[in-house]
């Protein structure tokens, strides 16, 4: 699940985020793991992915790899609905957040999430698929 801008991804700003777009990525990823079924999810509106959650972490889905984009240093409602699923959620960022402007470097959502992978590109996501199948 992909939240805001990031549908810009190797579109803009790809010395830091890459210059692949998302699509062709998540078919590399369904490519290596064809036993995991990969949904995918991406919004820019914070109610939007919030429904998401709700909707995947209410029995949908086993596990959510989330980049909820500049959300994750604003959103306590984000986290609440993190919290409210029993569903593990994992937080993903493409750059280290940690190598980054010190308003990157808080996130409100980690709290609620089972574990975090950040600064390893687009395979970040594939760290947090490998976390959630053991
Ligand atoms: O590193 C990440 O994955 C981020 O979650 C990306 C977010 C950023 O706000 C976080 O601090 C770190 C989204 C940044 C904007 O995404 C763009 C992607 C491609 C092109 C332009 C913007």
């Amino acid at each position: 699940m992909n939240g805001p801008n990031l549908n810009l991804l190797g579109q803009r700003e790809t010395e830091i985020y890459g210059n692949l777009d998302f699509k062709t990525y998540l078919d590399s990823l369904r490519e290596r793991y064809p036993e995991v079924r990969i949904d995918f999810f991406q919004s820019n509106m914070e109610g939007a992915l919030i429904d998401k959650i709700h909707e995947a972490g209410f029995g949908k889905c086993d596990g959510i790899v989330l980049n909820a984009g500049a959300y994750t240093h604003t959103s306590i409602a984000i986290m609440d609905a993190i919290k409210a699923v029993s569903t593990p959620v994992v937080e993903v960022h493409i750059s280290n957040i940690y190598q980054r402007e010190e308003f990157r470097q808080r996130s409100m959502i980690a709290r609620a999430c089972k574990g975090v992978v950040t600064g390893f590109g687009l395979d970040s996501y594939r760290v947090a698929i490998e976390g959630l199948i053991g």
